[in-house]
């Protein structure tokens, strides 16, 4: 039988790897094996992703191994997201966040790290995916009981939208119940500022950064 030490190395491994299936399989032993699925998280897949993502924003590691790590954490969650339900626990969280890619885009690669950079510091992520409507942005926010709402453009024509987010929140009277950061290649603190989102993230490590620093505006 593993100690719980080998299996949380075998874990952290499969992310070094970029092994969705060897997450899958360490995933499933440590829920076999006994061990706390929150501390499985914590142990086994939060740690190296913040770690990948550190070592991408040095620029040490380039941006497909990041994909793929995140894309391993991602599958191997599955697993110890049903053990924690199924044991009836409670996600350690800091915050929920609700995120996406706003209408007319489908870039996702950037978003899907953001997701997962958030996830590995502690925050419930929902994505919504892409391409996705203003008033979905906040049927999904009302739905998940969300904190934080976060919105990715990668088009100059698309960064619009993000506008028409934060323009609904006001006519719904709603801009004071989330707190809202926005970000994406074409995005700037200028824009940020101009549509009046709370954040602007420039990449994902400052989105945790900004987020973590400012709990107090969200968790309200
Ligand atoms: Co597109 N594309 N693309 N594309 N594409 C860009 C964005 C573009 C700059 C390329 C170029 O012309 N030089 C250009 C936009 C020009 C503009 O508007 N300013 C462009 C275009 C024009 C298009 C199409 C219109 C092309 C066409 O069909 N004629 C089309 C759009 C389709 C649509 O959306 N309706 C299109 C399509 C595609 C592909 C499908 C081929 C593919 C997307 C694949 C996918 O996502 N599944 C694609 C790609 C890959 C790119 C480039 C090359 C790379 C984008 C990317 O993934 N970057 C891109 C060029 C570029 O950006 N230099 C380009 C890597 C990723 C990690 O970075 O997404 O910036 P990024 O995310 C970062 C930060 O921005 C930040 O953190 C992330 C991690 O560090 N961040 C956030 C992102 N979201 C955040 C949210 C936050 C906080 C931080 O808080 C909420």
């Amino acid at each position: 039988m593993a100690t719980a030490e080998e299996i949380y190395a075998r874990m952290q491994k499969s992310i070094e790897d970029y092994d969705r299936d060897a997450a899958v399989a360490a995933a499933r032993e440590s829920v076999a094996a006994g061990l706390d699925p929150l501390v499985a998280v914590e142990e086994g897949f939060a740690r190296p992703v913040r770690q990948l993502g550190e070592a991408f924003d040095r620029m040490e590691i380039f941006l497909p191994q990041l994909i793929m790590a995140a894309e391993a954490m991602k599958a191997g969650m599955t697993v110890l997201e049903a053990a924690i339900k199924a044991g009836g626990g409670t996600w350690q969280k800091k915050g929920v966040v609700v995120l996406g890619t706003v209408e007319g885009d489908i870039h996702d690669i950037g978003k899907t790290i953001v997701g997962a950079i958030l996830q590995a510091n502690g925050y419930e992520v929902h994505d919504l995916g892409v391409e996705v409507p203003a008033p979905r942005f906040i049927q999904a926010a009302e739905e998940a009981g969300a904190n934080i709402i976060a919105m990715s453009a990668l088009l100059s024509t698309t960064m619009l939208f993000q506008r028409d987010v934060l323009q609904l929140l006001r006519n719904k009277g709603l801009q004071q119940k989330y707190f809202t950061i926005v970000g994406g290649a074409p995005v700037t603190q200028k824009w940020a500022d101009e549509i009046g989102a709370n954040a602007y993230g420039r990449d994902a490590i400052e989105a945790v950064r900004v987020l973590d620093a400012r709990r107090k505006e969200w968790s309200r």
